[in-house]
């Protein structure tokens, strides 16, 4: 039998995201309220400031470029508190966006440009020459670049947002309502079970259930008011907003629940304690990774953490040892969430109460949702029986973009989205996640296809056959791309060809999807008998090269 939460259902109400956010009857706080902060500039916004700059920025796409429903406003940026107004302007507007990430080569950029259809593209000055690049590569021309954050561009061929914002005549224009089960609100990439990138269309409906099923699932253990300094709960931010886990989890339920977000472009670990205890922290969320960095870095104990009530992980697997650390050091409770982009993204987190006595399980399930656990042979198996995790709800997406084949395979016919996550339930209903049968590698949480890397590897003329999987690093906490490599005919494999691939793919992706985990190379890389890669005959023989 599947399972449905044990929470009671929240209602959803039929608006799209605008509606939600700005129109709703039972906003608790007041429009004074100090929601996004900038840590570094002091520069901040109310809620009033981000509804008012949101509507100016919608007017002026309506008034510069004729905005229409559906028009697609990309985001290539570093977190900055103009982005929740960015966004909100173009839903305004009718608009859907698509966030990318900051750190994309040309090409990546590129992709997603076109992939996604964008007719504009917003951006900073640190990151405009990647942004100028794909921008042409993509046919988006030079003005329909746009600026935010606090630099402007010195020869002024870039407009700020702030003066699309007094757009002459833009004060005629009126909202544009989205159908809140039918138009996007986003489109996040992701590589899904396989392959590469893809468009994850998440409608407005998907983005309201799941701030609506997160605010349940804390448990009312959180409020805009009140607190250690009148400021109510104050969120650190630096999780990138251009992926589902901070543009729901941070942007949206800030605004919706009115926490005040201190936002950091950046991680460092000494800024984060630094922050935490200037800006009185206490709630971040946070991934693997940063958990161990706040159990064993030195600079932290220089900071007063005591503001901190607890610490959300997720996005990738955290160990027990790994929390038993940072609590017995720092005193520090972390609980853990789970989700997917293709979830909007949480559909798990371990009430607050449980973090210690449940840890190790994601959560329990967050309301109105069902799941269950199927064999490969797509039958359900036995409460408590190890199986793929295969969720419905009204946070599950709507498709992939322009790819049928891909959705197709995704989502059943009833509903259900396949995880391609591996797990199971004890008798009390908390989640575990054991493994993956899908091909994604996680770095601190960023996603790596390994087919895209594959087929990066494959246009190298060194290389005959290749294929890459992830590798736990445990001093990291992270997965890190490792590559198996047949070497072309008269090519040596050794450690001069290993770095002279190494340095080629760094100079054709983003940081995150290095190859971290190093280059193996081997006379063959096993595969199936339709010629399917065997990674997991891989993942057992990196096991056992390092249990030599
Ligand atoms: N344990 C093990 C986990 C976990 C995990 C995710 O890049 P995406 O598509 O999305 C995310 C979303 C993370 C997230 C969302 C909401 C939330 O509250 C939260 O909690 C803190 C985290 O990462 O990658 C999805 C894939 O990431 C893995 C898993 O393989 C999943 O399919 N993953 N969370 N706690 N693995």
């Amino acid at each position: 039998m599947p399972t449905k939460s044990s929470y009671p259902d929240v209602e959803i109400p039929d608006t799209d995201i605008w509606g939600f956010l700005f129109e709703r009857k039972d906003r608790p706080y007041p429009d004074d309220k100090v929601i996004y902060v900038d840590p570094y500039t002091n520069r901040s916004y109310t809620y009033a400031q981000v509804k008012n700059t949101a509507v100016d920025f919608g007017k002026g796409l309506k008034a510069l470029w004729d905005w229409q429903k559906g028009d697609v406003l990309a985001l290539f940026t570093p977190n900055c508190i103009d982005t929740p107004s960015i966004t909100w302007g173009a839903h305004w507007a009718g608009g859907i966006v698509s966030p990318a990430n900051p750190g994309y080569t040309a090409e990546e950029l590129a992709f997603q440009l076109q992939d996604s259809g964008a007719k504009a593209l917003v951006t900073q000055l640190p990151v405009i020459a990647t942004a100028r690049k794909a921008a042409a590569m993509a046919g988006i021309p030079e003005d329909r670049i746009i600026l935010i954050g606090d630099e402007r561009d010195p020869s002024l061929k870039f407009k700020h947002f702030t003066s699309i914002r007094n757009t002459s005549g833009a004060t005629r224009y009126r909202r544009t309502k989205a159908n809140p089960e039918k138009d996007l609100a986003f489109l996040v990439y992701s590589s899904g079970t396989t392959g590469h990138p893809k468009g994850v269309m998440l409608c407005h409906r998907n983005i309201v259930a799941n701030t609506l099923m997160v605010a349940a699932g804390e448990g009312g253990n959180m409020s805009w008011k009140g607190g250690l300094d009148g400021n109510g709960d104050s969120i650190l931010a630096f999780l990138p907003f251009f992926h589902i886990y901070g543009l729901t989890v941070v942007i949206h339920q800030c605004m919706y629940s009115g926490f005040r977000c201190v936002v950091m472009p950046k991680f460092d670990i000494e800024n984060w304690c630094k922050i935490v205890q200037d800006h009185r922290i206490t709630f971040s969320y946070v991934v693997p990774p940063v958990v161990l960095l706040l159990s064993k870095h030195p600079v932290v104990k220089k900071y007063d953490l005591s503001s901190l009530r607890m610490l959300n992980s997720g996005a990738a697997p955290l160990t027990k040892e790994i929390v038993d650390a940072v609590h017995s050091k720092l005193n520090l409770k972390v609980k853990q969430g789970y989700g997917l982009s293709e979830t909007s993204p949480t559909t798990h987190t371990q009430p607050w109460e449980l973090w210690y006595s449940t840890i190790g399980a994601v959560g329990t399930l967050l309301p109105n949702q069902t799941a269950k656990y199927m064999s490969p042979e797509e039958k359900e198996v036995p409460a408590g029986e190890v199986g793929e995790l295969w969720i419905t709800g009204p946070n599950i997406f709507k498709g992939y973009l322009n790819n049928p084949e891909g959705t197709k395979n995704a989502l059943t016919e009833d509903g259900y989205f396949k995880t391609g996550d591996v797990g199971y339930q004890d008798k009390d209903g908390n989640f575990y996640i054991t493994d993956r049968v899908k091909e994604l590698i996680k770095y601190k949480g960023f996603q790596v296809p390994p087919a895209e890397l594959e087929g990066l590897l494959s246009s190298h003329p060194k290389i005959n056959d290749c294929a890459v999987i992830g590798i736990y690093n445990k001093d990291q906490a992270t997965e890190v791309p490792r590559a198996y490599i047949v070497p072309s005919p008269g090519t040596e494999g050794g450690k001069g060809t290993e770095k002279e691939i190494m340095d080629w793919m760094a100079a054709k992706v983003a940081s995150h999807k290095r190859l971290r985990g190093g280059v193996r190379f081997v006379d063959e890389i096993p595969k199936s008998v339709s010629g399917k890669i065997l990674r997991r005959v891989l993942k057992i023989r990196a096991q056992e090269e390092e249990d030599a």
